[in-house]
């Protein structure tokens, strides 16, 4: 194929968080411009430093051009495509001959375009046989979606078009950092501001987004649903919900209002340490507003008791009968670039495309059709993201794994456990751009072709699928996944289900696997997208024109009512005591992107981040006589790691913050907690409890010991 020529233009998207800003692509690969899309109506124009300098990693030096084999000396060595794939066949077929096909997994991520997410679950239900198939989705969304499915039927991180941001008259969010996360979304609520709106932050921190709101709730980490329910109380107890509402739109209040009850106010400031005066305001704010909105981050479903974090937040939205009416409800902001696709299309280890669950009988049928597959074969539900890592190695039963998308070693919870079963693995092969900390690891490494290099579609924080188009050819030698996965599959014999023309060729058989899925996007076209700057799902028919706004009549549950639930506070799995006095609290920095791997590369976003810095409230630093900018050590139950002491008056007294773009000594993951929430299987990478300790002396391979 030849490339487009130089200097034209390319439409296209951001390759990094789920805003997907709509940037234009000129000049080569090698000198490659990014420009804002003016027209495209999500940004208009606006960019954040990870897009203006994202153009800098096509061309990058550390760029992988050719597969690498670990040789017999244990160096990871250039190989030809065909030595590298024989090896990856191979391997799989070793697993599955002597231990079975769920022996062999595979690790897929919410950055991959729909066609890759979907051709990734094909490919480990048809080419490999495996039920356990998950991806690090399971630490991002998988609490707000488990929420979303209970209460309202159906998980779609905003159920409303970001327009309507503008219009509400109060917004409160929940742990999340926007104004660094994804800052062109900040001229929404600018709007807002500009049309009287308000916002609220609950946050343990000051943060940029904090510091712009009109009133913020200072909570301790993990007493997200105390916060709620307490906000409920007071709503209830001064008439403010709604009760018309309640009555014809939803069921289950009664129960809720009982729970409510028990969460007078002065029992909420001694859990959650926001102050009576300000949980009064938040409730008044809210309940006399004739539009509002509640949004949660990672802050408030991050945690062992997420999804009852969620839940209890969207009875609140529902008690003040907002969900379904214009310019209010409930959203979750989702993160990835495609978090939203990334969740529909059964690169999870209980689903199949559109959203269904691989044990309906009904589910297995129809994907069993489309794929013309035999449906006694299609395997069960897997394990999921954090359980599917714990279980690599013999104990654990998964033998082999392929990661796609993903660097668990830097980004999953307790690394150095996580690091431990990788190198347990009899076989793991990675696709990357770049030699990531889990690439290291692996027998076998692929390159894959990057973002402005591929064809396909992505799904943003709205629900909205948009087409991600190639401005240029990969490096020669490179593939994109989805050739990777054809000739992967070819290798195992199933070429007949892996034969594909091109790209639009794989979204087109999966509009028909979605069909009549919750998640259906069997009447999007490509062309459809291109007309109108993209087309929100669901959209069951070519003539149908999308669903910007969701729930205006009905719920998609069994009586068409959305549904409360009585959820109480739980504490986190593990609180501050005598030992571990502190609350460690995690999440991310403006200008580094998720295990960094993309972005530590990029000149301008590491001197403005060059590593990780530790807030600390100046009075809690003094304690530990640690001064402003001095190198320190965090421990906990888990591990250890190095960070730079930054003093922080916005942050609590009882919590520090660090963020977990970084490797090795520097990864807060290798502190983190895995307790897991029973329902969603999220990780608590929000809350553990933590010490200072001034010096210490970090070895990995023998543990930790202090001197
Ligand atoms: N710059 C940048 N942007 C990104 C990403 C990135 O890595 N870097 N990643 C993308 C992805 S995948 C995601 S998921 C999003 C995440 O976007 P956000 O959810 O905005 O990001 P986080 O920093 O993880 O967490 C948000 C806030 O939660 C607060 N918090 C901590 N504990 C608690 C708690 O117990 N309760 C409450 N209410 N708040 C708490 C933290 O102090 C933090 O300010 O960002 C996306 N955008
Ligand atoms: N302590 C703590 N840990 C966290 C979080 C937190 O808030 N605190 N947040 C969690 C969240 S929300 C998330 S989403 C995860 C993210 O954590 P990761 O899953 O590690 O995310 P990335 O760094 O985006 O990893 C993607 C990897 O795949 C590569 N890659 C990207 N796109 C593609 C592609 O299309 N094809 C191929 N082959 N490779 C690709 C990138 O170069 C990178 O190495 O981290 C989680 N970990
Ligand atoms: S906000 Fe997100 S999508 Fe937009 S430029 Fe920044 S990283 Fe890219
Ligand atoms: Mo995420």
């Amino acid at each position: 194929m030849s490339s487009p020529p130089a200097n034209c233009e390319t439409a296209t998207h951001c390759p990094y968080c789920a805003f997907q800003c709509g940037m234009r692509l000129s000049g080569t690969r090698e000198t490659a411009v990014v420009a804002g899309d003016p027209d495209f109506p999500v940004n208009k124009g606006a960019l954040c430093i990870k897009g203006w300098t994202s153009s800098a990693a096509l061309s990058h030096p550390d760029r992988l051009l050719t597969p690498l084999i670990r040789n017999a000396e244990g160096q990871l060595v250039p190989a030809s495509w065909d030595d590298a794939l024989g090896r990856v066949a191979e391997a799989f077929q070793v697993t599955r001959n002597n231990y079975g096909a769920d022996a062999v997994g595979i690790f897929g991520g919410g950055s991959l375009t729909n066609e890759k997410a979907y051709l990734l679950g094909k490919f480990a239900r048809v080419a490999l046989g495996t039920s356990n198939i998950d991806y690090n989705g399971r630490f991002c969304m998988s609490s707000a979606a488990a929420a979303g499915i209970r209460a309202l039927g159906m998980d779609r991180g905003l159920p409303f078009p970001l327009e309507d941001i503008a219009h509400a008259e109060v917004v409160l969010l929940a742990g999340g950092n926007i104004a660094e996360t994804m800052p062109p979304i900040m001229q929404y609520f600018e709007a807002q501001k500009a049309n009287g709106g308000l916002l609220i932050v609950a946050d343990p921190r000051l943060t940029a987004t904090a510091g712009s709101a009109d009133l913020h709730l200072r909570l301790t980490p993990g007493t997200d649903a105390a916060l709620a329910i307490g906000l409920l109380h007071l709503l209830i107890r001064d008439g403010l919900i709604d009760e018309g509402y309640i009555q014809q739109r939803t069921e289950g209040f009664e129960r809720v209002r009982g729970v409510a009850a028990t969460y007078w106010p002065e029992r909420v400031e001694r859990i959650t340490g926001v102050p009576e005066a300000e949980l009064l305001q938040a409730a008044r704010l809210l309940g006399r507003a004739g539009t509002a909105m509640i949004l949660t981050g990672r802050g408030a479903e991050q945690q062992a008791q997420s999804v009852s974090n969620v839940l209890s937040f969207i009875n609140l939205a529902l008690a003040l009968g907002t969900v379904g009416r214009p310019y209010s409800g409930y959203g979750c902001l989702t993160g990835q670039g495609n978090g939203q696709g990334g969740r529909e299309h059964g690169q999870k280890a209980d689903q199949l495309p559109g959203y269904r669950l691989i044990a309906d009988p009904a589910a297995r049928r129809h994907i069993s059709r489309v794929w013309d597959f035999p449906e006694e074969d299609l395997p069960g539900p897997g394990k999921s993201a954090y359980e599917l890592l714990d279980s690599l190695g013999p104990e654990g039963g998964i033998r082999s794994l392929l990661v796609l998308g993903s660097n668990v070693v830097v980004s999953a919870p307790n690394g150095n456990h996580i690091r431990e079963k990788l190198q347990s693995l009899d076989f793991l092969v990675v696709s990357d751009f770049f030699l990531s900390e889990t690439a290291l690891l692996a027998d076998v490494v692929l390159p894959s072709a990057q973002w402005a290099e591929e064809e396909g579609t992505m799904t943003n924080l709205e629900g909205r699928v948009i087409r991600r188009r190639r401005a240029f050819d990969p490096p020669d030698g490179v593939l994109t996944d989805l050739e990777l996965l054809e000739a992967l599959a070819a290798r195992l014999g199933r070429e007949r289900w892996f034969s594909y023309a091109d790209t639009e060729a794989v979204f087109e058989e999966f509009r028909a696997a979605s069909a009549g899925g919750v998640a259906d996007y069997s009447g999007i076209t490509y062309e459809k997208i291109e007309a109108a700057q993209g087309i929100f799902w669901p959209c069951p028919s070519v003539d149908h024109p999308g669903t910007p706004r969701m729930f205006t009549e009905s719920f998609p549950t069994p009586t068409g009512r959305a549904r409360f639930h009585p959820v109480l506070h739980r504490p986190p799995a593990e609180e501050p005591d005598e030992e571990f006095p502190l609350y460690l609290t995690t999440g991310r920095v403006l200008a580094q992107y998720q295990s960094g791997t993309q972005t530590r590369r990029i000149e301008e976003l590491e001197s403005i981040a060059p590593e990780p810095m530790a807030e600390i409230h100046p009075t809690t630093a003094a304690t530990y006589g640690l001064a402003d900018g001095e190198i320190f050590t965090l421990e906990t139950r888990r591990g250890a790691a190095r960070f730079r002491v930054r003093y922080s008056p916005g942050i609590r007294r009882d919590t520090v913050f660090a963020p977990f773009h970084w490797p090795d000594e520097q990864s807060v993951n290798l502190l983190t907690n895995p307790a897991l929430d029973p329902t969603s299987r999220m990780p608590e990478f929000k809350v553990c409890a933590v010490r200072i300790v001034k010096e210490l002396s970090l070895d990995r391979d023998q543990g930790v010991s202090s001197n």
